[in-house]
């Protein structure tokens, strides 16, 4: 399968999925911005089937090669990236969830959502790409969100991108992640503010930022809810000791990140 198409299938989905992808894009052309991705997200269920290796395949067979690897204990996640030697492709950054930390009762809810996915599914090259090719109702999705809000998000929207994220570095004007955030902002976007609004440092080489997702309505098997579903992200890479961008990620700002899809009372 040809790796751009793939992941413009994974753009456009979430493009369509979530109203303020093309609504951001558009207020940075109109800037006189042009928009580089410097990574998207994948998220998993931690089963030897769908994990992060099998998810991460079709990219690994394109050339990219495991990059780094971080664990969020709290959230009972475990995460790799994934880069390529063309700078100008996007890392990819894929968690997958550690199913048995879990109460016995979320294992089984979740293990009855992975037996309807048919077996040839598992082995698609796009399985990354496949959406949610299991019915839920809205009460288990709840459920499963009292011990996770990752696992509420996957069982809600399955397998497809979590994110973009623009290469704020990469931007003319915007270059700075305060001034793009500032923008944002005073174009009636919201912020994730969980340890503040930017996470990170120069001094970690990287900066980031994201908006709180989309409440987007979907169709459960008891009726249709609105539910969180996919964020923006911006990052500021910034040069390491030895001269070359930093490239990897930070556990300590994913950590946070990660809380963009959380469901959270409307303001
Ligand atoms: C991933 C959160 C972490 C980053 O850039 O640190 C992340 C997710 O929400 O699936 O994207
Ligand atoms: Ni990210």
């Amino acid at each position: 399968m040809e790796l751009h198409d793939l992941l413009e299938r994974l753009r456009r989905d979430y493009a369509a999925l979530n109203p303020q992808v093309e609504r951001i894009d558009a207020l940075l052309a109109e800037a006189g911005e042009h928009v580089v991705h410097d990574h998207l997200a994948l998220r998993t269920w931690g089963d030897s089937r769908c994990d992060i290796d099998v998810l991460a395949r079709p990219f690994v067979r394109a050339g990219y090669r495991a990059a780094g690897a971080y664990r969020f204990a709290e959230k009972r996640l475990v995460a790799r990236h994934f880069a390529h030697d063309d700078p100008h492709l996007p890392l990819v950054f894929v968690s997958e969830l550690v199913l048995d930390r879990f109460s016995p009762g979320f294992q089984d809810m979740v293990r009855s959502l992975l037996a309807q996915v048919p077996e040839d599914m598992f082995a698609a090259p796009d399985l990354c790409a496949r959406g949610r090719p299991w019915q839920v109702a809205h009460a288990d999705v709840e459920a499963l969100r009292r011990e996770s809000e990752y696992a509420a998000w996957l069982a809600a929207f399955g397998w497809r991108a979590n994110h973009f994220t623009v290469a704020c570095h990469a931007l003319a004007r915007l270059s700075d992640l305060a001034a793009l955030d500032e923008f944002l902002v005073a174009h009636g976007l919201r912020l994730n503010t969980a340890g503040g609004e930017i996470k990170g440092s120069p001094a970690q080489g990287l900066e980031q930022s994201s908006t709180v997702a989309d409440v987007v309505d979907v169709a459960f098997t008891d009726g249709t809810f609105a539910v969180p579903a996919c964020y923006y992200e911006f990052a500021r890479r910034w040069p390491g000791p030895d001269g070359r961008q930093f490239r990897g990620f930070i556990e300590g700002s994913a950590d946070k990140i990660f809380e963009s899809t959380d469901r959270r009372p409307a303001s």
